[in-house]
């Protein structure tokens, strides 16, 4: 028991707890793990080595670590209702990031292109990001790097760009997905513009892999070559992710996972994402992925009626991204001031954004984590209310054109924050509503 062994720890636990108990969770890529995931990510399955993929492993004893990878394999293969003649999945990779470097060492050789979604049009610093013209993760180090943009107008993918672009540019492997594009993706064009220049489609859907799975988002795995997804996001499962693949290529991805970037597969998560699978195969996942889509769309509307600015002009998914120039303020300082109001979120950059990451001007907000404590369209409304009414307490704190003063300046303005009666009052409202909702 760590709360004999270890106090600090264990109360460093316990206070986490009671935060994620008593906020409103409302970033787009958390969620609750069930106790029977967190069961088996804290079992003694960690105690195992296994390189290798099931029976074909450099360890012994691995009797009943093959048994799980391969049962997990199967749940994997039966939930996104896939042909194993067909596909083939890894279930090894230790988060998002680590597989898609996975899926490039795989499929491409150095310098290869890769054609991606726009980071502040919502895509995934994996697939590709620099800043200022230094690469920031492996694919830009490795890779040549193009992105596709959201339509200036509607910030909606405009596919036909899409294609010119990809008919110019000639990738060897184009992406979709990220973090925060709140519209469902047209697999079947994306599929159709790889192929028709000889390129790889890799369907990133960390994002919506359980609503996907639900099928209440649409599904790549006609159309993709290559399908990554994680397995702690809308899936609801423990931190990992998960490669599926093309049968023909699914050797390659085996050895770019191991040994190419990882070694011992975490066996105690493989264990929880297999948990996560069995629970996403039930009929209550299909409704509560439902709800969720339901309840981002009441957020999305009940912000845009108190005059905020929806990138895209809704969501088809989980996730509601505000563009906040119409305000003239960044999200750095609502962003903590709904977090001093126990509303739990993250500033965000938005399409066409000039500021900079740090000081970025959307705020995004996720339901999957309060949908699963059971929270609806009425609890959506409060929620709407209270995000615009601590928003209008911040409004007068407008960042200084010069970035050597903004630390000092959000510093300042969170100190009169702190003092604010209606931030304070929202506080107890949001603490009063999260008592009546459960986490798992
Ligand atoms: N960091 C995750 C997110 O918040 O979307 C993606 O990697």
């Amino acid at each position: 028991m760590i709360s004999q062994s270890d106090t600090s720890i264990a109360t460093i636990i316990k206070k986490e707890k009671l935060r994620q108990t008593t906020q409103l969770q409302m970033i787009p890529s958390e969620n609750y793990a069930s106790a029977a995931v967190r069961d088996a990510v804290g079992s003694i399955l960690m105690n195992k080595y296994s390189e290798g993929q099931p029976n074909k492993r450099y360890y012994q004893g691995m009797k009943y670590v093959d048994e799980l990878e391969l049962l997990v394999e199967q749940r994997a293969l039966d939930l996104f209702k896939l042909n194993p003649d067909e596909w083939h999945v890894n279930v090894q990779p230790y988060s998002g990031s680590p597989a898609n470097a996975e899926i490039l060492m795989a499929l491409l050789k150095p310098k290869d292109k890769i054609m991606a979604m726009y980071l502040t049009d919502g895509g995934h610093i994996s697939h590709g990001w620099s800043f200022k013209e230094r690469p920031l993760s492996f694919a830009s180090k490795f890779f040549t790097i193009e992105f596709y943009h959201v339509d200036q107008k509607t910030k909606v993918f405009d596919y036909d760009e899409i294609e010119k672009q990809a008919k110019k540019a000639k990738p060897n492997i184009l992406i979709s997905g990220g973090t925060a594009y709140p519209r469902d993706i047209n697999h079947k064009k994306m599929g159709k513009i790889a192929h028709s220049v000889g390129a790889y489609y890799l369907a990133d859907v960390s994002h919506e892999a359980g609503l996907v799975a639900a099928n209440v988002n649409a599904s790549p795995f006609k159309y993709a070559d290559v399908v990554m997804m994680t397995t702690h996001k809308t899936l609801r499962g423990p931190r990992g992710a998960m490669i599926f693949a093309r049968k023909i290529l699914i050797e390659q991805i085996d050895k770019a996972v191991f040994p190419g970037l990882q070694g011992g597969p975490h066996n105690h998560t493989i264990a929880g994402i297999g948990i996560a699978l069995s629970e996403a195969m039930k009929p209550e996942f299909k409704i509560y992925a439902k709800q969720i889509i339901k309840n981002a769309q009441t957020l999305a509307l009940e912000l845009k009626k108190r005059g905020y600015e929806i990138v895209s002009g809704g969501t088809d998914k989980h996730l509601v991204l505000i563009d906040l120039r119409n305000k003239d303020i960044s999200g750095k300082i609502p962003a903590r001031a709904l977090e001093m109001a126990n509303i739990i979120c993250n500033f965000n950059t938005v399409p066409f954004d000039s500021a900079p990451p740090l000081y970025p001007s959307g705020l995004r907000l996720g339901t999957p984590a309060i949908t699963t404590r059971g929270m609806k369209e009425k609890e959506m409304k409060k929620i709407a209310v209270w995000i615009d009414q601590v928003i209008t307490e911040t409004l007068e704190f407008k960042l200084p054109s010069d970035r050597k003063e903004r630390s000092l300046f959000v510093k300042n303005a969170m100190k009169k924050l702190e003092k604010n009666k209606i931030i304070k009052q929202v506080a107890r409202e949001v603490k009063q509503l999260t008592s009546k909702f459960l986490i798992p």
